[in-house]
Order: structure tokens, then C-alpha cells, then sequence
């Protein structure tokens, strides 16, 4: 089903409002790893959500160890909207975790600046295949570990070994229910992609 949340104001695409540079990026990551929630607590418009109520099937399929109160997943994407002062737009897709819907990531990975790889240490495999994923397509990404709450806490060091990616990849921690905390992951991707993409440049 699609909804929209109902706490924050209805999406306007207001013509005097017209950002001076906008950027798509995508919230990528595992299972239940809290991408909608991050979309969810940034966004300054009320975020499109794609939710399904997680069935029976889903069973031995995906693991929810963690997050046993889990009772939907993303089906198709997450959407919302970030405007910073300086009048940077991001437009924020969330991905779906289920593997079963991987097959629309290039959709919606379509056009997109850089990505949030989420992350959680209790099951930190799940966001190997994101990682591949913009590995391979030379996107620019940070890792985020979003902190629950019980999860055992690692340094960043640690993090980085065990998904053994790139030194020049950011990686942190972040709680993705706290907007201040998902916006200093949302401008250190920025930070990176635009480092990444002056290195380009400079090798042509
Ligand atoms: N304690 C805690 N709970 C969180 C946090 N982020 C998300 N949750 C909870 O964890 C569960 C999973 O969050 P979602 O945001 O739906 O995760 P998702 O990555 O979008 O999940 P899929 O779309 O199914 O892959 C929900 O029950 C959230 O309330 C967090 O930072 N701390
Ligand atoms: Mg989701």
C-alpha cells in the first residue's frame, strides 16, 4: 500500500521553491536494517512509503533477528525530500531490503548522485550485497551503522574491516530515527561524492 505519514506537511512542488542544486540519493542496506525509518525522520515532506505487512512466508526467509517488532517491509520504495540552507536539495529514494524485490534497484538507482549504505552489526552480512552493488556501478557511498538500541557497539575500525571496504569509503555511526544525526551522514555523502567525483576529473 502506498501512504504518506501524516506528521509533517503534504508534498507541494511549489514553483518559487526551486532548489539550487537538487540530488538524488538512495538509502540502501539490508533487511530491516531502518531505511525507512532514516527517510522517515529527515524528510521535511511527508515521506511516501511503500509498506506491506510481512506475512507468514517471509519466514526462515528473512532474518529479523533484532527486529522481532518488525510487522512490514518496503515493497517498492521510500521517498522524501531534504532542503539545506544553503538551497542543496537531496530527493531521498529507500530501497527495498526484501531480495526478492532487488530486481528494481537500477530503476531506482537511476540518475542517483551517491548512497547510504545502512547497516546493522547484528547482522552486517545483509548489507554486503548493497555494497557490491555500488562497487560495481562506481557510485559513491558512505556505510552508516544505525545504532539500535542492545546492538553490541563496534569502532568504526572494526566496521571497516569487517565489510572490507574501500579506505576512501566514509564510514560511521548514526541513529537513523534522529534527523541530526542521519543529516551529518547525508552531508558527509555529499562531501564524498563531490571528492570522488573532482578525483574523475582530475585523472581526465
Ligand atoms: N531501536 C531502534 N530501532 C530502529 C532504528 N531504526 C529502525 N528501527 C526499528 O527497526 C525496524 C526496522 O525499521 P525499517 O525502517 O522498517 O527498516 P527497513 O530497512 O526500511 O526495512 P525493509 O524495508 O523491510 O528492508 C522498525 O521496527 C523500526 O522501528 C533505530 O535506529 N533504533
Ligand atoms: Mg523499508
Amino acid at each position: 500500500m502506498i501512504s504518506a505519514a501524516s506528521d509533517q506537511p503534504a508534498f507541494s512542488d511549489d514553483l518559487d521553491d526551486v532548489p539550487r542544486v537538487a540530488l538524488k540519493i538512495l538509502v540502501a542496506g539490508g533487511f530491516g536494517v531502518g531505511k525507512t525509518t532514516l527517510v522517515g525522520s529527515v524528510s521535511e515532506i511527508r515521506p511516501l512509503r511503500t509498506e506491506e505487512t510481512l506475512t507468514d512466508v517471509s519466514v526462515g526467509v528473512d532474518d529479523i533477528r533484532g527486529v522481532e517488532g518488525k510487522s512490514t517491509t518496503t515493497v517498492a520504495m521510500d521517498f522524501g525530500r531534504l532542503t539545506f540552507p544553503d538551497g542543496v536539495r537531496l530527493y531521498l529514494f529507500g530501497t527495498p531490503g526484501q531480495e526478492r524485490f532487488w530486481f528494481m534497484w537500477d530503476e531506482i538507482a537511476y540518475g542517483a548522485v551517491g548512497a547510504i549504505v545502512l547497516a546493522d552489526t547484528r547482522r552486517l552480512t545483509s548489507s554486503f550485497a548493497s555494497i557490491d552493488y555500488f562497487e560495481r556501478r562506481g557510485m559513491p557511498f558512505v556505510v552508516a551503522v544505525n545504532c539500535f538500541d542492545g546492538a553490541r557497539r563496534y569502532s568504526v575500525e572494526t566496521i571497516r574491516e569487517a565489510l572490507d571496504v574501500d579506505p576512501g569509503v566514509p564510514v560511521m555511526l548514526c541513529d537513523a530515527r534522529r534527523r541530526e544525526s542521519v543529516k551529518e551522514v547525508l552531508v558527509a555523502l555529499v562531501e564524498h561524492a563531490i571528492r570522488v567525483s573532482e578525483l574523475e576529473e582530475q585523472r581526465r
